[in-house]
């Protein structure tokens, strides 16, 4: 007997997903605050207080903090990233939209199309200063993975 053609499209594209899609590195940096890469500035990614749920628009927050504490207002953040292990993007443009409370910006438009490991890339420019920031969360069909 054949097995049915839809079958073994569906174990093929499963067999192909694992050895390209991968699995995350088991030594991931998982922490949603951390220094950017120079110290510069500390920054905390604080996800929608409802969960990250999958497929589904959220904003975040960026909080930035020089390494005394205080809050750093003003600043200009880009915004990049997408699956590592996937070369794409995320489907939305995320974009820092605003300042909510000193230090506290906006990041709107986060959209995680599929469950696996994302990363979500900080520029951050104030006054003299600039630095950049790398998160990473792995996210399943509930949301993300902590
Ligand atoms: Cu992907």
């Amino acid at each position: 007997m054949f097995k049915p053609l839809a079958q073994t499209v569906l174990v093929s594209l499963a067999t192909a997903c694992l050895a390209a899609c991968g699995t995350p590195p088991a030594d991931l940096d998982l922490s949603l605050q951390h220094p950017t890469a120079e110290g510069r500035f500390i920054v905390s990614m604080v996800p929608p207080a409802a969960g990250a749920a999958i497929r589904q628009m959220h904003a975040w927050q960026v909080r930035v903090e020089m390494p005394d504490g205080r809050p750093v207002q003003h600043a200009a953040i880009g915004f990049d990233g997408g699956m590592p292990q996937h070369g794409h993007g995320f489907p939305t443009a995320p974009r820092v939209t605003g300042e909510l409370a000193p230090g506290v910006y906006a990041l709107e438009g986060v959209k995680f199309s599929m469950s696996g490991w994302w990363d979500m890339r900080l520029a951050i420019r104030a006054g003299d200063l600039s630095d950049t920031a790398v998160f990473n969360v792995i996210v399943g069909d509930d949301g993300l993975r902590r």
